[in-house]
């Protein structure tokens, strides 16, 4: 089951379709030693850039999976299908109506043991993906952990994606959304770039997401890994 598999990730990468990565970076990121790849992005994503890229992934004994932003760029065979639902869109189309959609075109054919859904709260307002899906990032702490309690009690998702794609978050965020969760799986991601950043949100977060780093600085992407996994998660300490 992919869910419980996600239990195990501590750094992941995600890789953009859309961007370029030579053989010998991809390389060096899918033996970095991180959990998994994520290929996704948010905008220029197609069938086809989004199957050479998991197909070179594919060559590599890390575990691949594919964030689902696009009906039409679903490749099949992959080891895990996430399906956002953002949940502080403005937009219905991001909360149901695209996984409707979607759904309901490949319903025979999908591996649920294989997919899960990651319960998006978008807070950069900068970012694509805001702006896509029209997010409502002006949150407090209070709106932030009613999402994550939300998300785990209520729809029962296996994650909370805390999601400042592009800039580095506010840690208190992520410490607020750490409190109420007790099953959901805590994903962080947004402009991680430095050592510290990457052990601030690893005692935060149980999953961190890595993506413009790997582009920016190869070398502090690979970096990344380790210091993430040297950081002890402050999951035990739910209060
Ligand atoms: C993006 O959360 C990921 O969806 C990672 O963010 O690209 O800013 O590292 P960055």
């Amino acid at each position: 089951m992919l869910t419980e598999r996600m239990k195990t990730w501590r750094h992941v990468f995600k890789l953009d379709p859309n961007r370029t990565l030579s053989e010998s970076a991809l390389e060096k990121v899918c033996t970095s030693g991180t959990d998994a790849v994520i290929v996704g992005g948010t905008d220029g994503v197609t069938y086809q850039n989004s199957r050479d890229l998991i197909e070179r992934v594919a060559e590599y004994p890390v575990e691949c999976v594919q964030e689902i932003s696009a009906e039409s760029a679903v490749v099949p065979g992959v080891d895990g299908y996430l399906i956002p639902v953002v949940l502080n869109s403005g937009s219905l189309r991001w909360v149901v109506e695209a996984q409707q959609r979607a759904i309901r075109k490949y319903g025979d054919w999908i591996p649920w043991q294989d997919v899960a859904a990651l319960g998006y709260v978008v807070l950069n307002p900068e970012s694509k993906v805001a702006r896509l899906t029209e997010s409502r990032t002006e949150l407090e702490t209070a709106d932030l952990t009613a999402y994550g309690r939300l998300a785990e009690s209520l729809f029962r998702m296996p994650a909370l994606y805390v999601e400042y794609s592009g800039v580095y978050g506010d840690e208190r965020m992520v410490r607020a959304a750490r409190r109420v969760l007790e099953n959901a799986r805590l994903f962080y991601g947004g402009g991680i770039s430095r050592e510290d950043q990457a052990r601030a949100m690893g005692r935060e977060a149980d999953t961190v997401v890595v993506g413009n780093l790997v582009y920016q600085n190869p070398e502090a992407a690979l970096e990344s890994v380790r210091w993430v996994k040297e950081t002890e998660a402050n999951g035990v300490s739910r209060d």
